[in-house]
This record gives C-alpha cells, structure tokens and sequence, in this order.
C-alpha cells in the first residue's frame, strides 16, 4: 500500500512517526509532502522549518521539549550573529541546526532542486518514509498586519508567529511567489499514484492550507483515484498544540471540528475530503457534517505516543475502506 501525506512541522510530524509505525507492521510505503510556506532565507542560508522539524522527529534527533530543532542544541553561532546585529535576534538557528541549514544551502547552489536536497540531507537520518518538499519553488507564506501605526505591512510568517505570537491585528496570510510557482512533480505524483492519500492534523491554514494553494496540489488530490482522508486538527475547540485556532480567525472558519471539516468540503461536492476524522469529544458534530456530505467517524486524536498516532492512521485507514 501506498501512502501519501500531506503535513506541517511539529502535528505533522507526530503523526507521520505514527503512520512509520504502522508502516512497519504492515509493509506500506509512506510518502510525506510537507509544507515549505513556512521557509525563509535568513543570514544567507535557507531555512525550511517544517522539513527539519519532520527529518529531524523521524531521525529521533528532536528537541521534544520545544518541538523544533535539534536535541542537545548550543546557540554560540547566534550569540555571535546577534552581537554583529545580522539575522533575527527573537529567531534563534541553533548550532547543529545551522549545519543543516548550510548543507542545504551548499546543495542548492550546486543546483539541485528542494526535493534532490531534502532526499539527501534525509540519507544522514534514515526516516524510514520518502520525505518530500511541496514544491521546489519559492513560495513563501506572508502575513498582512496592521502596525501601531495603523499602517498595513506585511511580514514574513515566522516574524508575525515567534516575534509577534500571532499577537497582532490580521488581515491575511499572503503566499507570496504562488503565481509563478508549481507543486514539485514528485510531490503531484506522489498523491496521483497514492492508494490512500491523509491529510495530517497539521494546521488547516498555513499547512495544509498552503501546501493545497499550489498550482497542481487541488487539482491531484481532486483528480487522484486514492481516497483522500483527513483528520481534525481541532479538538473540542481547541488546537492542541500551535496557532491554528488564530489563523482559523483570519480566514474567518470556526475554530471547531466540524467547520475545518466543511472548510476542506465533502469531494463528491467539489471539495477534498473522502471522509474526516474527529475527536470522541466532538462526536456531536458528527451528523453535522453527514449532512455536509462528508463521511465523519470518531476516534481518539490526541497524539502523544506513536501508538496513539498509529492508531489514528489505522483509523484513517479503515475509513478510507468504507469511502471508496
Ligand atoms: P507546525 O508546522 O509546527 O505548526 O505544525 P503542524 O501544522 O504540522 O501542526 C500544528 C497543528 O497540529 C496544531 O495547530 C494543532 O491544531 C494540531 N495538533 C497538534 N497536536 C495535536 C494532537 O495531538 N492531535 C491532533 N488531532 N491535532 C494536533
Ligand atoms: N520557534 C520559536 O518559537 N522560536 C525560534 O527562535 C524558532 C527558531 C527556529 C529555527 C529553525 C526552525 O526550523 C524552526 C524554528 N522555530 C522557532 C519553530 C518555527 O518557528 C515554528 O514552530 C513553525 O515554523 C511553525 O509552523
Ligand atoms: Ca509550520
């Protein structure tokens, strides 16, 4: 079995070592396409958080504590960056994060794509999954805020999340470069020839949301044979863990299950969703979304263990069975 996911940085992540798990049991082949809306050029290197957060958790070399970043991580070049006032002071890249950050950039030079780099640094760390940048392109993910001064600006997304916390009047997130842009092509193929494609509980806006908003990325998950099967990233309410329920408010959807739901829409009617996973606690919100036409079930989606992701990738799975 083939299967391909399409997820964010740290929900991302934990459910991808889930689906590694299930993987391993049963045989299948998984496919990650992840989000690079979060990237940035920054002191000269490029920086793809969501890649390294997902390469780094499948190699077992995370910071779990923060969630991002390396584990047993020092910070003496960025002290250094900082006394030169080059770089982000409230943006810290690690020193073994740094490393990453400069092969990277040395690869990309040499002229390879996002996706030939990222399936090289990803040698070094035996993911156990075919880890896969959206799109080669660069297309980053900007927000449109109001400045003290009344003055609309806009920002790159890690300025307006780990400088401001989202803490700030909104009006919209940008992709900037989308136009000229496309999806990378393995990343397409991967979803055309999936047998099973799974939208992470990633934050439906500027992770899946972004990833989706490239030229290519819709019209394969409309067109691909392979049911398409996502799971809440919304649990009674609440977004768990990160800032989905303040981006949720910037494109005005309701910070519950059932309206992310309704907001990716039932595929038979011109939406993307072959079925939706939500939490026991929202079960309630099930016949709602019956009545939107998109096969809900609900099991446990709070992911603090492989096996509690697994479980929830077995459950994806299984209704992926029913769907189609
Ligand atoms: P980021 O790129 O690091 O922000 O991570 P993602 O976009 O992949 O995932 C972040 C989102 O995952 C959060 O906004 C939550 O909505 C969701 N999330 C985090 N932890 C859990 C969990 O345990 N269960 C579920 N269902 N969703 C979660
Ligand atoms: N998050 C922070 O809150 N503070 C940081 O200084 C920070 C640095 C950083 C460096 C590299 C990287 O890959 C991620 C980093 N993050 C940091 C996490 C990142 O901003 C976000 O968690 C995600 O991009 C949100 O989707
Ligand atoms: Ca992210």
């Amino acid at each position: 079995k083939r299967i391909t996911i399409l997820a964010g940085g740290v929900g991302g992540a934990r459910f991808v070592r889930g689906a590694r798990t299930l993987a391993q049991a049963t045989g299948a082949e998984i496919t990650v396409v992840a989000n690079t809306g979060d990237d940035l050029w920054l002191t000269g290197l490029r920086v793809c958080p969501d890649l390294d957060s997902i390469m780094y958790s499948l190699g077992g070399a995370n910071d779990t504590e923060r969630g991002w970043g390396r584990a047993g991580e020092s910070e003496r070049v960025s002290a250094e960056l900082t006394a030169y006032g080059v770089g982000w002071p409230w943006f810290t890249l690690g020193d073994l994060d740094l490393g990453t950050h400069i092969a990277r950039t040395a690869l990309l030079r040499e002229g390879l794509t996002l996706t030939e780099v990222t399936q090289r640094l990803c040698l070094r760390w035996n993911p156990g999954v075919r880890l896969l940048p959206a799109t080669n392109d660069e297309v980053e993910t900007h927000v449109e805020i109001v400045d003290g001064s009344g003055r609309t600006q806009l920002i790159h997304f890690e300025e307006w999340w780990v400088r401001h916390r989202g803490n700030v009047p909104t009006r919209r997130f940008v992709h900037r470069g989308l136009e000229s842009s496309s999806a990378a092509p393995e990343a397409v193929e991967a979803i055309l020839s999936a047998d099973v494609v799974l939208l992470a509980p990633s934050n439906p806006v500027v992770s899946v949301g972004t990833i989706i908003a490239l030229p290519g990325v819709a019209a394969a998950l409309r067109t691909t044979a392979a049911p398409v099967i996502a799971v809440s990233p919304i649990i009674g309410g609440s977004p768990v863990r990160g800032m989905a329920d303040i981006c949720l408010g910037v494109i005005g959807v309701d910070v519950s299950a059932a309206a992310v739901g309704q907001h990716y829409g039932a595929r038979t009617q011109g939406g993307l969703l072959d079925g939706w996973l939500v939490d026991p606690v929202d079960a309630g919100e099930l016949p709602l979304l019956e009545r939107a036409g998109i096969p809900a079930r609900s099991l446990p989606l709070w992911m603090n263990t492989d096996e509690d992701s697994a479980a929830i990738v077995a459950g994806a799975l299984q209704l992926a069975g029913e769907v189609r």
